[in-house]
């Protein structure tokens, strides 16, 4: 009897303490992890047992059309943005400013006006009282808005996923009085790395490397269940573009068609900017009759599709070279077997994203979704106030395990169904009824035959 009453009050103490640390902690602890230049059709065309693992417990959503220009830093700030490239800055892989004639490198790319026209979320989420984290996600070491996230990591190929990893989980654990990272943004430099070096139509060798960022998911898995950090954090694994096969046969020279003193070159494939340095019509013209796999563009005619103009580091001219073409401006040397940056309307530039943990629906799929909605799902998973954006919830939302979501063509069916069901079940009625009124009941025949004096074969 008093051990029942202790085991109860011991019950009671530890369902308060349990409650009191869920409200004091919050929404469960967000990690983003990218694996860059991971093809959608990858996930298809190899096998990749832990991210599988991953996605049968949680959701895969199967492509996610990214943004133009299709390149790792553009990208990657869409994520954690939600913004198309002309809204957030991140343009390209080389930038110019004809204000202040600074240039923007992806190895030179620490000065904060390139990145402040845009706030990453590990940024806006310290406003809401959270400590965040990022490493080597481009911009992580970046004074953006006058701040960083809690801790971050510069950009360094020599530290290992898994060393990577265990910074991260570290700072989630926190140290016992401080909370841990509520946020923390992680990235890997495969498999695009290989992409580039072999191609992607490569099996052996894109086989080897995605064996590999499998294993390191492996060790993702392994790591959280380790330091308990798994069931109780929300995990989203995704990247920022695909990954087309380029050929020597596929070559633009610039050189073919003007010569270079004609203008100022200031990022080269598969989408060169370039800036006319006299007569931009003349240049205009000589560029748009290149090359029949490129095509021209003047600034104010960039498609509004490719939400890639309003901008003053867009630049006078671009051109777009078609998949798998590589723009050089001399020579026969092909400088990568696989490049990325084409229109983000070709599949081959789409990567795909997992999500996982107590969030999330488990064994879903969907087919598509945009890169710049998975800013809007985050702030909605750690319940921060997202900050304007062109992403929506409407498709995400279908994602997580606490929303009903309305299967389209499961409710078309439905509803055919039951359409269907009812005219038959109406039909048979009025066939029964007929027949019943054809059966032996004299009287009633003959009302109705006096009735029907319009069918002139009863009389
Ligand atoms: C709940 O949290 C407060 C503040 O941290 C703490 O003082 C209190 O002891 C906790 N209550 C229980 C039952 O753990
Ligand atoms: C980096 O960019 C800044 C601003 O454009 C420039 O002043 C500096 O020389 C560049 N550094 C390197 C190493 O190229
Ligand atoms: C950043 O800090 C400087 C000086 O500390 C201040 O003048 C400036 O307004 C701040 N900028 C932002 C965006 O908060
Ligand atoms: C990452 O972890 C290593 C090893 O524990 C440590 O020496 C290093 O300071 C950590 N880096 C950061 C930025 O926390
Ligand atoms: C594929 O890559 C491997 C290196 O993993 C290389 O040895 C082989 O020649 C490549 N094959 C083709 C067809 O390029
Ligand atoms: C994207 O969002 C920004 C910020 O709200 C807005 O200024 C811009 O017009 C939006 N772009 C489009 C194409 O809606
Ligand atoms: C259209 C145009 O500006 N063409 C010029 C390109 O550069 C060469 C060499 O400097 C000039 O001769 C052309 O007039
Ligand atoms: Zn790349």
């Amino acid at each position: 009897m008093l051990l029942k009453i202790l085991l109860g009050f011991l019950c009671g103490v530890v369902a308060l303490a349990a409650e009191n640390d869920t409200a004091q902690q919050g929404p469960p602890a967000l990690l983003l992890v990218s694996f860059d230049g991971f093809r959608a059709d990858y996930l298809k065309r190899f096998p990749m047992p832990n991210l599988k693992l991953l996605y049968t417990q949680g959701v895969l959503v199967e492509q996610l059309t990214n943004v133009f220009i299709t390149k790792t830093f553009p990208n990657h700030y869409s994520l954690v943005t939600g913004l198309y490239a002309e809204s957030h800055g991140i343009l390209a892989s080389n930038m110019y400013d004809p204000v202040s004639h600074k240039h923007f490198h992806i190895n030179n790319d620490t000065d904060p006006m390139w990145w402040n026209k845009a706030q990453p979320l590990w940024v806006t989420a310290l406003d809401s009282g959270y400590k965040t984290g990022a490493v080597m996600w481009p911009g992580s070491d970046v004074i953006i808005s006058n701040r960083t996230a809690t801790h971050f990591m510069s950009y360094n190929p020599a530290v290992t996923f898994q060393q990577r990893l265990r910074n991260v989980t570290n700072w989630m654990l926190g140290d016992g009085k401080e909370p841990g990272v509520k946020f923390a943004a992680l990235y890997w430099e495969e498999p695009d790395r290989s992409g580039h070096l072999f191609g992607p139509d490569n099996t052996t060798a894109m086989g080897e490397v995605l064996k590999e960022v499998d294993d390191n998911i492996g060790l993702l898995i392994s790591e959280l269940k380790e330091t308990g950090l798994w069931g109780r954090t929300n995990i989203l694994i995704t990247s920022d573009h695909g990954m087309a096969q380029c050929s020597a046969e596929r070559l633009i020279r610039l050189d073919g068609c003007l010569h270079p003193d004609n203008y100022t070159l200031i990022d080269l494939s598969p989408v060169t900017a370039l800036i006319p340095n006299k007569d931009p019509e003349a240049v205009f013209t000589l560029l748009n009759e290149c090359h029949p796999h490129m095509t021209a563009y003047l600034k104010k005619a960039i498609p509004d599709r490719l939400h890639y103009r309003n901008n003053e580091w867009i630049q006078p001219i671009i051109l777009i070279a078609d998949e798998g073409w590589t723009i050089v401006q001399r020579g026969n040397k092909l400088p990568r077997l696989g490049d990325h940056g084409y229109d983000n309307s070709l599949s081959s530039m789409h990567p795909f994203l997992v999500a996982a943990g107590p969030s999330f629906r488990q064994g879903y799929r969907i087919s598509r979704l945009e890169s710049v909605d998975v800013y809007p799902l985050m702030c909605h998973l750690l319940s921060v106030n997202p900050r304007p954006n062109n992403g929506t919830l409407t498709q995400a939302r279908c994602m997580l395990a606490a929303e009903t979501c309305w299967d389209v063509p499961l409710m078309i069916g439905l509803v055919v169904g039951v359409l269907l069901m009812l005219s038959i079940i109406t039909v048979l009625f009025r066939a029964l009824s007929q027949r019943r009124a054809s059966g032996p009941r004299p009287f009633q025949r003959l009302q109705v035959d006096d009735d029907d004096d319009d069918d002139p074969l009863l009389e």
